[in-house]
């Protein structure tokens, strides 16, 4: 007889707050543990969106590589919950809430008339948090969602930037008001969680991360049923 499911931990923030590094500790504190990272660029679609990220002069409509964002997730609906229901914990780096952060902070952006290669129309979908949660819904919801949040000014004392589509300086400071934004607008949700990294190691985030994991319960098999992101 299964003892449950196993659950899903989403790790969110920033280019450069440690989530890829925090995904892979976390991973191997589970006997069964997958690492799922959106965009998955070896998809078909991820690999649009590969080319969208990497080749500035291809271009797309914001609304159009908004969709792909939410059709790469779509690719692993399926493979998500079959292994959640097999036992597996699941941590995924990055999904809904970077394709909301991201398109918005596009719309921002914009605004300022400071198109610098990110975006290509300021239409008003793509300041509509309705709209752009919109493909999502459906998709399963994890059951933890922690944000990294750093200052910005720790941040930039970070190793340095690559060169794809949005990772420059000016424009990451918009992501995060918009994470920000997204985050107050679900405060009653009790499964998102702040987790400030500011003037801390890997391992005492490490720690933070874990000890909210456990008082939550998130390590261990469940019966309850896999929730579906709403709008
Ligand atoms: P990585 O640097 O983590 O590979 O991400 N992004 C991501 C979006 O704009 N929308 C999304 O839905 C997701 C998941 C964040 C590459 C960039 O893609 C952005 C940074
Ligand atoms: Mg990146």
């Amino acid at each position: 007889m299964s003892s449950g499911r196993g659950q899903l931990i989403l790790i969110e923030g920033l280019d450069r707050t440690g989530k890829s590094t925090q995904a892979s500790i976390l991973l191997d504190k589970f006997s069964k543990s997958k690492l799922l990272k959106f965009p998955d660029r070896s998809t078909k679609i991820g690999s649009i969106i590969n080319e969208y990220l990497t080749n500035k002069s291809f271009t797309l409509p914001d609304q159009s590589a908004h969709l792909l964002f939410s059709a790469n997730r779509w690719e692993l609906n399926n493979e998500i919950i079959d292994l959640l229901n097999d036992g597996y914990f699941i941590v995924l780096d990055r999904y809904i809430y970077s394709g909301i952060a991201y398109s918005l902070a596009k719309f921002e952006y914009a605004k300022l008339n400071k198109e610098g290669n990110i975006t290509s129309t300021v239409d008003k979908q793509i300041g509509d948090v309705n709209w752009l949660i919109g493909p999502d819904v459906g998709l399963p919801k994890p059951d933890l969602t922690l944000f990294l949040t750093i200052d910005l000014q720790e941040l930039a004392n970070r190793k340095g930037w690559g060169d794809e589509r949005y990772e420059l300086q000016e424009f990451q400071t918009i992501v995060k008001k918009s994470f920000l934004s997204i985050f107050e607008l679900q405060k009653d949700d009790d499964t998102i969680e702040i987790v400030d990294v500011n003037n801390k190691d890997i391992p005492e985030v490490t720690e933070l991360i874990w000890n909210l994991i456990t008082k939550k319960g998130i390590h261990q098999l469940t019966n309850k049923p896999i929730e579906k992101v709403l709008n």
